[in-house]
């Protein structure tokens, strides 16, 4: 015979964890326990970033959500209307891939996973209001993307433009640079190529100034994100300079930030793609060179380029520009260290002070000038020196303006650049538009009609969604987009002049779903609008968002511009989607891999869960590590969280059979008429609510879980007389752990005769006057009245409690000369 047979609930002899889940979950759900209002009172938004519905649920989903299900838990139990809200991130690669894979549509793929994911989630008892889920994958959620998508259209910010893009041959699609890591895909892993394409952008770059001084004021922010993404937005202060064409009226722009090295300038290098080449007359003997060589860059990564140890190569174009300060006569060459997207595409070669230039002059023999020297000397040698110096100072050998120093140096050039016309003052961004159109069928249609005799024309507002066809398209990537052969959906009449025009065949990078799903939440069934502004601005900002630092540099900085998009048109008051921000740490397995499918180490949750029950499942992820860290995850962290909560539940048994009444838990005890043993169990209790406050206000799970363990260290009920006082004691550490293990403190809670959830009882507050015993207050009398307090040891002699009153400064100007001699405590 099988022995299957055995409950589930009961191999670790503890309580029956099984039953009391099923049993809260039914609960919460009928009583919408989790329901937040349209317009609440006072407020606590907390969201965690929404999933690919790719799979079931992992162990590093698991850890995430039950971070943020504490923090919503803990809201709620401080009096807060708490929003708490969950979705898909429905469209995009993972599930197309995984759905050709398998060869079943990705639509049908993507909702039995959603619903897979949904009811774990449900089973790990997450406090999500899952009447507001949303799915970007169907027509009512990425209507309002196509929405958002024509308004920034109508104000110029989405645009078509022909350019080289990343493409990936292996996933067969373009991708964004954030996409491309170390050269390579972010899925595949594959080399990136180039490609021309043409392409839809949106202008993010409109908002580098604001996205990047927002950042100062989001001190909620770890200043390790914001250095990310200060660096990612990349401000540079200098001036953009033209230098003559040798010969001819033709001028080439470049970008500095150092006009102060410009006497040092001994070459010029352009980008390979510049399109300023191509108004270049390369003299026919260097033409093949040439040819050649940009042929070979262009295939290269941009990171593979920049790489400042790299040897720096270029070719000799046989042209020459002239410096327009020294009339100096320098080399034009073709380099690839030059980026065509950045500045001007071309670079004022500064060997002397600048690493890349001096590389590429010692490669190719290259005179170095010295211009700058430190303020008071030595200059460098040209001849000797080993590397660039490139740190500001003196001006030398620079005409005029030799013994001008540092930033007075930089100004006093750009000022006489701009007097004398040859340049301008600017500001560079090292942030590009977004590049949002993908070669794929799985994602948000791009409303634009293509007419040859209207040219691009918008869908109208009221004819939105444009719907992808569920049929007959042959989804399975091509290099160009399926919907393109889609001839039923992708021919239509122009809306403009009827006559025949085809719709853009391209879907919207998946980005942009999650770029404002956290407001569709706070209204996420309108069908009129995206949502309702009144609404939206009761509920944003986000108080407190989770998620992983992977997004530092894409979607948390897309969502900012999003935000900022939609108040400029009046969409939200808020300019910030966020106001604080919490990076988890990953889930690794045993061996420190992080765990990922792709790996097939993934741990699932369920399986834990069904055995040892998903309280303690939850306690002991929260106390393996700090919650910004990674955890190696084994199964063997259990044992000790396990035994403790059982142990927790046997005393709030005996608890409430002992003392079956109600205790008043707005008192605080008079410490003075406790006895001394209850005197250090009150105020252990005390600490233990203090400091577990402090604890979860900073999302240090795991050292609350250390003191509550703590705390029993201390604490068993004693029964007797003080049944009341322990049945006190115990509903406040069963409040206090609620957050962390919800079913286990309702089915406490319940015992101790609430009928209420334990999240509408109010979060305990310490008794300030019961949070140490080390010490005592004592009142210093000089002359019968009382002239300071001090608080000293417990333990402390007379002596020194006396020296430390005398080191008083109040006690000392009353007392002067006198000496202390009475003491009264
Ligand atoms: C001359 C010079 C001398 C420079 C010197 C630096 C030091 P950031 O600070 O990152 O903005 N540059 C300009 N356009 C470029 C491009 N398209 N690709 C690669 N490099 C480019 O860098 C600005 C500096 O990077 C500019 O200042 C330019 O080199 C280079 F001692 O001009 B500099
Ligand atoms: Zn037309």
């Amino acid at each position: 015979m099988s022995t299957d047979q055995e409950t589930k609930s009961e191999p670790h002899s503890g309580y029956d964890f099984g039953a009391i889940e099923v049993k809260w979950q039914k609960r919460w759900d009928e009583q919408k326990l989790f329901h937040a209002p349209d317009m609440p009172r006072e407020k606590y938004y907390l969201l965690v970033m929404f999933a690919y519905p790719s799979g079931d649920i992992h162990m590093g989903h698991f850890r995430n959500y039950i971070i943020g299900d504490a923090m919503a838990r803990y809201q709620w139990m401080l009096g807060k209307d708490v929003l708490h809200p969950f979705g898909w991130d429905a469209f995009g690669l993972p599930a197309e891939q995984a759905a050709i894979k398998r060869g079943m549509h990705p639509a049908e793929w993507t909702v039995k996973n959603i619903e897979v994911s949904r009811n774990t989630l449900k089973k790990v008892g997450i406090s999500f209001d899952w009447d507001r889920e949303v799915a970007s994958c169907f027509p009512d959620y990425y209507r309002w993307s196509q929405w958002i998508f024509l308004k920034m259209y109508e104000r110029g910010l989405a645009y078509r433009k022909d350019s080289l893009v990343n493409f990936c041959a292996t996933c067969n699609t373009v991708l964004a640079n954030e996409q491309v890591e170390d050269g390579a895909c972010w899925r595949c892993h594959n080399p990136v190529t180039k490609k021309r394409l043409n392409q839809w952008y949106l202008k993010i770059t409109d908002y580098a100034d604001r996205l990047l001084e927002s950042l100062d004021h989001l001190d909620g922010w770890s200043e390790r994100l914001r250095t990310i993404q200060r660096n990612w937005i990349g401000k540079s202060t200098g001036c953009e300079i033209r230098f003559q064409l040798e010969g001819t009226d033709f001028e080439i722009p470049v970008f500095t930030t150092r006009p102060d090295t410009i006497y040092g300038v001994t070459f010029m290098a352009i980008a390979p793609e510049a399109e300023l080449l191509e108004k270049l007359a390369i003299p026919e003997e260097r033409k093949k060179a040439v040819a050649e060589y940009i042929a070979k860059s262009i295939s290269k990564s941009e990171i593979e380029r920049q790489a400042v140890t790299d040897d720096k190569d270029g070719v000799f174009t046989g042209l020459y520009a002239i410096n327009p300060l020294s009339g100096d006569k320098v080399q034009l060459w073709i380099a690839d260290y030059v980026l065509a997207s950045y500045g001007t595409g071309v670079v004022m070669g500064v060997p002397a002070h600048d690493t890349r230039d001096f590389a590429f002059s010692k490669k190719y023999g290259v005179p170095i000038k010295v211009v700058i020297s430190p303020v008071g000397g030595p200059a460098p040698d040209a001849s000797t020196m080993t590397e660039a110096y490139i740190e500001k100072g003196e001006m030398v050998n620079s005409g005029a303006f030799n013994g001008r120093i540092g930033a007075d140096a930089i100004s006093a050039v750009i000022d006489f650049v701009e007097a004398k016309k040859l340049g301008v003052r600017k500001v560079n961004f090292k942030l590009r538009d977004w590049l949002i159109s993908r070669q794929r069928y799985w994602g948000t249609p791009i409303p634009i009609i293509h007419c040859p005799k209207c040219g691009e024309v918008a869908v109208a507002f009221d004819k939105l969604p444009v719907e992808l066809p569920t049929k007959g398209v042959d989804y399975i990537p091509k290099g160009r987009s399926p919907l393109a052969d889609a001839t039923d959906w992708v021919n239509v009449e122009c809306p403009k002049c009827g006559g025949p025009a085809q719709r853009d065949p391209d879907t919207m990078d998946t980005f942009i779903c999650s770029s404002w799903y956290m407001l569709r939440y706070t209204d996420n069934k309108n069908d009129k609008a995206p949502y309702d502004v009144a609404k939206c601005d009761a509920w944003l900002p986000i108080d407190l968002y989770i998620g992983g630092i992977t997004h530092a540099t894409g979607h948390l900085i897309y969502f900012r511009f999003f935000t900022k998009f939609l108040h400029d048109i009046g969409m939200c008051k808020h300019e910030e989607p966020a106001v604080r921000m919490f990076n988890h740490g990953m889930v690794s397995d045993a061996e420190g891999r992080v765990m990922s499918k792709s790996l097939g180490n993934v741990v699932s949750p369920i399986d834990v869960m069904k055995e040892r029950g998903v309280d303690i499942s939850r306690l002991a992820m929260y106390f393996a590590a700090p919650a910004d860290r990674e955890i190696p995850w084994s199964n063997e962290g259990i044992t000790g969280v396990e035994r403790f909560l059982n142990k927790f539940y046997r005393i709030v048994e005996q608890v409430a059979k002992a003392h079956p009444g109600p205790v008043d838990l707005a008192k605080h005890y008079d410490v003075a008429g406790l006895d001394p043993k209850a005197k250090e169990v009150y105020t252990r209790l005390n600490q233990t609510i203090k400091k577990v406050s402090e604890d979860l206000d900073q999302l240090q799970f795991n050292t609350s879980i250390a003191a509550i363990m703590e705390f029993f260290g201390a604490f068993s009920p004693t029964g007797g007389s003080s049944n009341a006082f322990d049945k006190y004691i115990t509903s406040k550490i069963v409040q206090v752990i609620a957050p962390l293990t919800p079913h286990f403190a309702e089915e406490a809670w319940e015992m101790f005769e609430h009928k209420d959830s334990i999240l509408k009882s109010s979060w305990p507050k310490y008794d300030p006057k019961a949070i140490s015993f080390d010490t005592v207050v004592v009142a210093i009398q000089i002359n019968g009245k009382v002239r300071d307090e001090i608080e000293v040891d417990r333990s402390a002699d007379e002596e020194a409690v006396k020296s430390l009153a005398m080191s008083r400064e109040k006690v000392r100007r009353t007392l002067k000369a006198r000496r202390l001699s009475k003491l009264s405590t």
